[in-house]
C-alpha cells in the first residue's frame, strides 16, 4: 500500500493527502516531521515532507508526487489531458508554489509566535505581489483555476493559499485570496467538500498541538 509520510500542518502534505482521498486511493499516513537525521535523509534527500513511499522507493516534491500518482490513477482526471493545457496547468502550479507560497513560507514563524525581521517581510511581500500578478494572468477561473475541470492545481492552491493567507493577514492584514478574482469561491467549495473538511479538521488539530 502507498504510504504518505508527513504531518497535517504542512500545506504540501495536505495537498497530496486531499488528492489521494479525493481519488479514493488506498494509502497509509506515516507521521513524520522534517528532519536532517540520516535515516530520514535516506528517504527524503532534503529532509522535507511530504514523502510518498511506494514499493519501488520514495518520492519527494509535491508536484512530482501528484504527477506520478496521476499516471498510476488516471481516473477521475486531475490534470488536463490536452498536452498544452497540461503544461499550462504545471506553469500555474509552479507560479503559485515558487512566487506565492515560498515567500509566505519564509514568514511562517509568525504563526508560532516568532519574529519575522522587517527586511524579510518587505522582500517577501514584494515577491508575493509579483507572484499574484502572475497567478491572475494565468488562472482561468472558469470556474476552476485551469478551466471547467477540477485539477490538482486547485487542490494545491487550496492549501498553499490558505496557509499563505494566515501569514499575510497576521503580518499585513492582507487578504491574498481576495487578490485573485473568483479564487475564494473555488477554495471554499473545495474546503466544504467531505474530503476538504476531513483534511481541515486534522490540520486544525495538528496546528493546535504545535502551537501549544
Ligand atoms: N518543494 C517541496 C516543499 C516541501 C516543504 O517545504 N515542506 C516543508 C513542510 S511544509 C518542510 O519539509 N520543511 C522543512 C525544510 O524546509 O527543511 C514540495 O513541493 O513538497
Amino acid at each position: 500500500m502507498l504510504k504518505l509520510h508527513g504531518f497535517a500542518v504542512s500545506n504540501y502534505y495536505n495537498a497530496v493527502k486531499h488528492y489521494l482521498l479525493d481519488k479514493g486511493i488506498d494509502f497509509e499516513e506515516v507521521p513524520a516531521v522534517p528532519s536532517q537525521d540520516p535515516s530520514f535523509l535516506a528517504v527524503s534527500p532534503l529532509g522535507k515532507v511530504p514523502v510518498l513511499e511506494v514499493e519501488t522507493g520514495t518520492l519527494t516534491e509535491t508536484n512530482v508526487i501528484l504527477e506520478y500518482l496521476e499516471v498510476l490513477y488516471p481516473e477521475p482526471p486531475r490534470y488536463p489531458t490536452d498536452p498544452f493545457d497540461y503544461a499550462k496547468s504545471k506553469q500555474l502550479f509552479k507560479t503559485i508554489e515558487l512566487y506565492v507560497e515560498a515567500p509566505a513560507h519564509r514568514m511562517l514563524g509568525v504563526l508560532f509566535g516568532r519574529e519575522v525581521p522587517d527586511a524579510v517581510q518587505q522582500e517577501c511581500k514584494g515577491q508575493m505581489e509579483r507572484g499574484l500578478e502572475g497567478v491572475r494572468r494565468l488562472a482561468r477561473m472558469t470556474p476552476y483555476l485551469c478551466g471547467d475541470q477540477l485539477t490538482a492545481v486547485d487542490l494545491f492552491a487550496l492549501y498553499a493559499f490558505k496557509l499563505s493567507n494566515s501569514v499575510t493577514r497576521k503580518l499585513f492584514s492582507w487578504d491574498l485570496i481576495a487578490e485573485v478574482p473568483g479564487l475564494n469561491a473555488v477554495l471554499d467549495e473545495l474546503q466544504a467538500s467531505p474530503v476538504g473538511q476531513r483534511v481541515l479538521t486534522e490540520n486544525k488539530a495538528a496546528l493546535k498541538a504545535m502551537q501549544g
